[in-house]
């Protein structure tokens, strides 16, 4: 009888994984057939997986290992606190020297009117956070009926009930009866996809006056915030055009709303400021944080409040009846204030602005000749590339989404992490990026288009 041949450490993880793990935003049955990538060590922006192969990772992990792999110094903050705190709450008038440490130090950093946080583990309880705070706030102004909240479709907030709730993504809706009540949505500010013969000006001004359209159908008094993310990060990199975001202020304080900013992924310096919100020049009344916050190290989030609201809540609010065992953990927040502090000493969003983003956008510019691309765009270290059958018409090749998949798995083989979101190649790299490993990263796009394009031009016969 022959031994059962030994299964390598990656067969076994695999196999562990499969029968054992259920995996987020994947197929569990699908993956565990196939085996999942198992990845072992990273160090700046390269990954390693437990075959030995070697990834530029061009999306952060997801959207937030901003300071890049292997600092150090954040190991150090965690294994400090670790040592003196490893866990205390900040329930039951307590506090702890990181979490109020880091606190001034996010208002130092946010808009001037922000000086106040609330402390989560993730951007989906942030987002969590910003529904019980929207209904609070107006409750305490006498205003009950404020309740609803807009957000827009293709938006992403999260996965939690509410998260996703007030995210506009119908795959997720369609799984578990959602939205809840008291959200409703909107069009999303998409000039690619959906802008027809507009200008951007002009379809900027369309998609931003359907926030008024749906705030008169729904009646003003019953409208407490509008949602949005700076820029789209999940759905596809969505730039509004330049007339969305003024128009969008402008409404929102005719008719008395919350404006929400999700900055969880914009935040921390991702478009070259430190918050979307600065580079938008917007005036938030709450902004979630999380991802960035930490570079990704440990898991912390948190909802930034304007003093106009920290005032209701602190003047006339009474207890708020809302927290986590682990808000503001004392370890993560020590890691957060130490990004912080590095992000601020090293100056690394300055260099983002005035040197690394010019110089990742020009070089993914370079890609829009090739004969699969329709529009490159990007703002600071977010960039996308939309892939399309015919660039005049923006016409996609069928089955959208398999394009995408199609070309990220060619970026893989080539070491090369990318996101797709339908046909569209997503970009998001650690801030930490040096220009030989951007040049890197556009080479190696390059070669995945080239190969996607080969296999289509197989399949899709020219003339055919
Ligand atoms: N808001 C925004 C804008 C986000 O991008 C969340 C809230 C929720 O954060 P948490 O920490 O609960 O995941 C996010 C998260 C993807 C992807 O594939 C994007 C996110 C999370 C996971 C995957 O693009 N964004």
């Amino acid at each position: 009888m022959t031994a059962a041949p030994s299964l390598t450490q990656t067969e076994h993880w695999q196999h562990q994984g499969a029968d054992h793990m259920l995996h987020p935003f994947g197929d569990s049955g699908a993956i565990g057939r196939e085996g999942a990538r198992i990845i072992t060590r990273a160090e700046g922006v390269m990954l390693w997986d437990s075959e030995g192969n070697e990834y530029l990772d061009a999306f952060a992990g997801l959207w937030c290992v901003n300071l890049g792999y292997g600092r150090q110094e954040l190991v150090d903050a965690a294994s400090k606190q670790m040592s003196q705190l490893p866990y205390y709450n900040l329930f039951f008038k307590s506090a702890t020297p990181p979490a109020v440490e880091l606190a001034g130090a996010l208002a130092e950093i946010a808009p001037k009117h922000i000086n106040h946080t609330f402390f989560t583990n993730s951007g989906s309880e942030a987002n969590d956070t910003v529904l019980r705070m929207v209904r609070r706030y107006w409750d305490l102004q006498g205003k009950p009926e404020k309740k609803t909240i807009i957000g827009r479709h293709n938006g992403y907030h999260g996965s939690t009930v509410a998260g996703a709730s007030l995210g506009g993504m119908s795959p997720m809706h369609a799984q578990g009866d959602l939205p809840i009540p008291g959200i409703a949505h909107i069009r999303q500010p998409y000039w690619y996809g959906e802008g027809g013969d507009l200008s951007p000006d002009e379809f900027g001004l369309l998609a931003a006056r359907a926030l008024e359209e749906k705030i008169l159908e729904l009646g003003p008094e019953t409208v407490g915030a509008f949602i949005a993310e700076p820029i789209q990060g999940a759905g596809g990199v969505i730039i509004p055009p330049k007339t969305y975001w003024p128009e969008i202020e402008r409404i929102v304080k005719r008719y008395d709303l919350l404006l929400v900013v999700d900055e969880v992924i914009c935040g921390f310096g991702r478009t070259g400021e430190w918050f979307g919100s600065d580079y938008y020049g917007l005036t938030p009344d709450l902004m979630p944080i999380a991802k960035g916050l930490s570079s990704g190290y440990l898991p912390i989030g948190g909802v930034m409040v304007a003093d106009r609201v920290a005032e209701v809540f602190k003047i006339s609010g009474g207890e708020f009846n809302h927290g986590f065992t682990y808000s503001g953990h004392p370890v993560c927040a020590a890691v957060a204030l130490e990004n912080v502090r590095i992000l601020r000493e090293e100056g690394i969003v300055d260099r983002v602005r005035e040197e690394t983003a010019p110089y990742l956008q020009a070089q993914l510019q370079t890609l829009a000749d090739h004969p699969l691309v329709g529009e490159v765009r990007g703002v600071g270290m977010l960039g996308a590339v939309e892939l399309v059958q015919d660039k005049a018409s923006r016409r996609r090749y069928p089955e959208e989404g398999r394009v995408g998949t199609l070309c990220r798995d060619y970026a893989l083989a080539e070491g090369l992490v990318l996101r797709a979101t339908g046909d569209t190649m997503l970009m998001s790299p650690p801030l930490v990026i040096k220009p030989a490993e951007i040049d890197e990263l556009v080479a190696k796009t390059r070669r995945a288009l080239d190969q996607t394009l080969a296999q289509l031009q197989k399949e899709y016969p020219a003339g055919a």
